[in-house]
């Protein structure tokens, strides 16, 4: 069987963008493949966070994950800074990197962007990444298009890490969802959705109410020809608001052209609303059963042992390569 591993970061409640993008293809994968899913928190505090808040998101996230399908008993799921292992290899992946391609990161040039404080590990935030995914001779990383380029560098350090030390390291595959990848901005359909946007307008979050959503579908931003048709370029904010009606609601860009063909935006918002509040439904009622369980404690405990287990023997072969401490 071959090895999966992702990650998502508990910055915030998971919008609809990290579910379709993400999660969605999570539950699918699992029967086929050893999975491991991880909560990234490590990779959260490159930015700031409130100690409080990111507790309460670690642990919703946690929830998010079993509440939307993935099933302890075939998946790992664990959290990062449960296993120290991350960020040791991750020190060792940052002297394999040049700081030059990390700079070149889309992601740290945009979360970097106007800020006065930008934290050194916003910027090492990539080999740390490379170190989730090679611990675990992963093959193949479900992640959303934006993760693309961390992929690619990932991959470059692994061959390099081969090459110059030991031949240790699976070069792993990126797979990216045909429809969904990049679910967009509610308020600016150019930009993606995203849950750190400080636009609450701009974003869908997997646990809002169904009165918020249609608020947040009715005021999304669209454009002014009045005909439900997909065009990504001409018709960005329609052309997404049919993608995700498409994707949680079961049924074909083309079918829903046909649907509503000769009726406005508006009859189209509202049942977009009703089938994003359909398909949440069940993941929400889930989701308050287990955020104050044991049970939840049980399989983050289970999780975490698990992946020290598998992560400590590759960390242990990383030190060697490189010729760390004594041989073991
Ligand atoms: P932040 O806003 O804190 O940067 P984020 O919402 O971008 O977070 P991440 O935790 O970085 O989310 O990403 C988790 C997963 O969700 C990744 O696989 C990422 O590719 C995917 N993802 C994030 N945003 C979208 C989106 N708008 N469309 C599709 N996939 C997405
Ligand atoms: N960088 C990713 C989160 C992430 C991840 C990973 C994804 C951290 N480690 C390992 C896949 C595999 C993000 O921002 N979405």
């Amino acid at each position: 069987m071959q090895t999966i591993f992702s990650g998502i970061q508990p910055s915030g409640t998971i919008t609809l963008g990290n579910y379709i993008g993400a999660m969605k293809q999570f539950v699918e994968l699992q029967d086929d493949y050893n999975c491991h899913f991880c909560i990234v928190d490590q990779h959260a505090i490159t930015v700031p966070q409130d100690r409080l808040a990111l507790r309460k998101n670690i642990r919703s996230l946690a929830a998010l994950y079993i509440a939307v399908g993935i099933d302890p008993t075939k998946s790992t799921l664990f959290i990062q800074s449960e296993v120290p292992a991350h960020t040791e290899a991750g020190w060792m992946l940052q002297c394999v990197a040049y700081i030059g391609e990390l700079e070149r990161m889309t992601q740290f040039k945009d979360k970097s962007a106007g800020k006065e404080a930008v934290s050194a590990g916003l910027l090492t935030y990539p080999p740390l990444m490379a170190a989730d995914i090679l611990l675990y001779k992963t093959d193949l990383v479900p992640v959303g298009e934006d993760q693309k380029q961390h992929l690619e560098l990932t991959r470059d350090l692994a061959e390099r890490f081969n090459k110059k030390y030991n031949d240790i390291f699976t070069i792993p595959e990126v797979r990216i969802p045909k429809v969904g990848a990049r679910v967009m901005s509610l308020q600016e359909p150019t930009k993606k959705m995203s849950k750190s946007d400080p636009n609450q307008k701009a974003f869908i979050t997997i646990l809002d109410e169904p009165k918020v959503i249609e608020k947040k579908i009715k005021s999304a931003v669209t454009d002014s020809e009045g005909i439900v048709r997909f065009d990504k370029e001409n018709k960005p904010g329609i052309s997404n608001l049919m993608s995700i009606y498409s994707i949680l609601g079961n049924v074909s860009i083309e079918e829903i052209e046909r649907m509503y063909d000769g009726k406005g935006y508006g009859d189209f918002k509202a049942d977009t609303a009703k089938v994003v509040v359909e398909a949440l439904a069940p993941i929400q009622q889930r989701y308050y059963e287990l955020i104050d369980s044991e049970e939840l404690d049980q399989i983050l405990d289970a999780g975490a042992e698990k992946a020290n287990f598998v992560a400590n023997k590759m960390l242990r072969k990383m030190r060697n390569a490189m010729g760390l401490g004594r041989k073991r």
